[in-house]
């Protein structure tokens, strides 16, 4: 744990040393985007990739990838641009507290457990987080991502997951090209792909409820 700190405090470091970078996003990551910086493979960028990229600048850490700006190695110029990417609010939608590029109900558990401090997110941003504006993170702007979460497997965002939702799931499966978004919502069993399990699981639901 309190190596965990101390590899979070480098990283953060590293992003206030300012080091000019030619990476920058302009608009949400894209699946292609989350294929490269999502280094563990759960879905989130969070602190857990960013330590893991830190390790790997250390030599204690051995996974693809990291290398941001194409140099040939891991140094401090890519935990830099890793902060700068995990930091600006346009590259996820806002709401999306857990960073996976969807706002759904763990975004707003998420919300709740910053509010109530049960989590020491180091990853807090406001404009990602102040959804009606005010200045500040309140318990609002917690209900505001609870009113635009998408359910689980609601793959048309009509409130209703039904026959609809699994055709999308099968059409995702044949032709790819899908969102971010429309992974995180239609990846039922969380195995990375959308397909034919995800569909009757989404079918499931029509059938039995959540
Ligand atoms: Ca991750
Ligand atoms: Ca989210
Ligand atoms: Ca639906
Ligand atoms: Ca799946």
């Amino acid at each position: 744990m309190k190596n965990k700190k101390i590899l979070v405090m480098i990283v953060m470091i590293c992003m206030f040393l300012g080091i000019s970078s030619t990476c920058v996003f302009a608009e949400l990551l894209t699946l292609e985007d989350y294929d490269r910086l999502d280094f563990n493979n759960d879905g989130y960028l969070n602190e857990e990739d960013a330590i893991l990229l830190t390790k790997k600048l250390f030599g204690m850490a051995d996974f693809e990838g990291g290398d941001l700006n194409n140099s040939g190695r891991i140094d401090l110029t890519d935990t830099t641009i890793y902060a700068k990417i995990l930091f600006d609010a346009s590259n996820f939608p806002k709401g999306d507290l857990n960073r996976d590029g969807a706002i759904m109900q763990d975004d707003y558990e998420y919300a709740l457990e910053l509010l109530n401090g049960e989590v020491d997110s180091q990853l807090f941003v406001l404009e990602l987080s102040d959804l009606n504006g005010e200045g500040e993170f309140t318990e609002d702007d917690a209900n505001e991502i609870l009113k635009i979460a998408i359910k689980k497997g609601d793959l048309d965002k009509n409130g209703v997951i039904n026959s609809d939702d699994a055709a999308i799931a099968l059409d995702i499966y044949r032709y790819g090209n899908e969102t971010v978004e429309q992974r995180r919502v239609g990846d039922m069993d969380k195995n990375n792909i959308i397909n034919s399990d995800d569909a009757a699981l989404i079918l499931d639901v029509y059938r039995y409820g959540e």
